[in-house]
């Protein structure tokens, strides 16, 4: 069988582990081919760093993707990451459909807010259209904030109720047709993890809930999930080893005094990924 191929848009953060620099060796370590659209580059990510430069690539994603096309080159999966700007959304949908097939997969983590507020940089319609690129994708895996703000309802801390995460799951799933993979959802101090639905059951999968925050911790669970789901598991498999493998990784940064702002150890788990994956 051929070798399966992703195209990851997002930004390279030089430093700070997230978007590509976490992409791009987690996927691969599974096996699967990773290409690459890069959407900006930055001297740092933006979560707690001052004074970073920053280089907008928007003008370069349609004739990235424009020039695969003339060369027959596709993806088996389109994964999308942070977008710097409105007019960002729109290029990256192009570039998607240029590069899609029609079994071409779309995942879109809708990465701009954590913790009740939007990140640096973005202004405060930038979720409606956030909204739009999730209503083109076949799998979203916004968090709790995203999903709120995306639907306009009120964000609230955890730990949650089921009626408040069915909502969130229902209200997205109308607006977006997509599969859903919500992420940070817990319901006690001991576990967090994720909720699946496709439109019509939710599961849950939990792994457990470890005392510390670092940055970039979305990006290791979206990467695992699509390296697990290309590797033909399904959903929910796929959202429990992203859970199982995120919590290793923040388990292993916290045996030191890590700064949060540097992002996880990802690197000493790859060997435990593989396994998880039988590859
Ligand atoms: O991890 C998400 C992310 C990716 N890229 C940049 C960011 C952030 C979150 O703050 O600033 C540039």
């Amino acid at each position: 069988m051929a070798q399966k191929r992703v195209a990851a848009i997002h930004d390279i953060s030089c430093f700070g582990k997230c978007s590509l620099t976490v992409a791009l060796p987690l996927i691969s370590a599974a096996g699967i081919e990773t290409a690459v659209i890069p959407t900006a580059v930055l001297s740092t990510h933006t979560g707690g760093f001052t004074g970073y430069i920053f280089r907008d690539l928007s003008e370069d994603i349609v004739p990235v993707a424009r020039h695969w096309k003339s060369e027959n080159i596709t993806v088996d999966a389109v994964y999308t990451g942070y977008l710097c700007s409105k007019q960002q959304i729109y290029l990256v949908l192009e570039a998607a459909r240029l590069i899609s097939r029609r079994d071409t997969l779309l995942i879109t983590d809708p990465v701009m807010a954590d913790n009740g507020k939007l990140y640096k940089g973005f202004d405060r319609d930038f979720p409606d259209y956030m909204l739009k690129l999730c209503a083109a994708a076949d799998i979203i895996t916004p968090n709790i904030t995203e999903a709120a703000l995306m639907l306009g309802v009120k964000y609230m801390e955890p730990p949650y109720t089921e009626d408040y995460i069915k909502t969130l799951l229902e209200g997205l799933y109308v607006k977006t047709h997509a599969k859903i993979v919500l992420t940070g959802v817990c319901f006690d101090s001991r576990r967090i993890g994720a909720a699946v639905f496709d439109g019509e059951n939710a599961a849950y999968v939990f792994s457990e809930r470890l005392d510390a925050v670092y940055h970039g911790t979305g990006d290791v669970f979206a990467s695992t999930l699509i390296a697990a789901l290309l590797n033909d598991r399904s959903l929910k498999a796929a959202a429990q080893i992203a859970a199982n493998f995120t919590c290793a990784c923040i388990r292993r940064t916290m045996e030191y005094d890590a700064d949060m702002r540097y992002g996880v150890n990802f690197e000493s788990q790859i060997p435990n990924l593989i396994k998880y994956l039988e590859l």
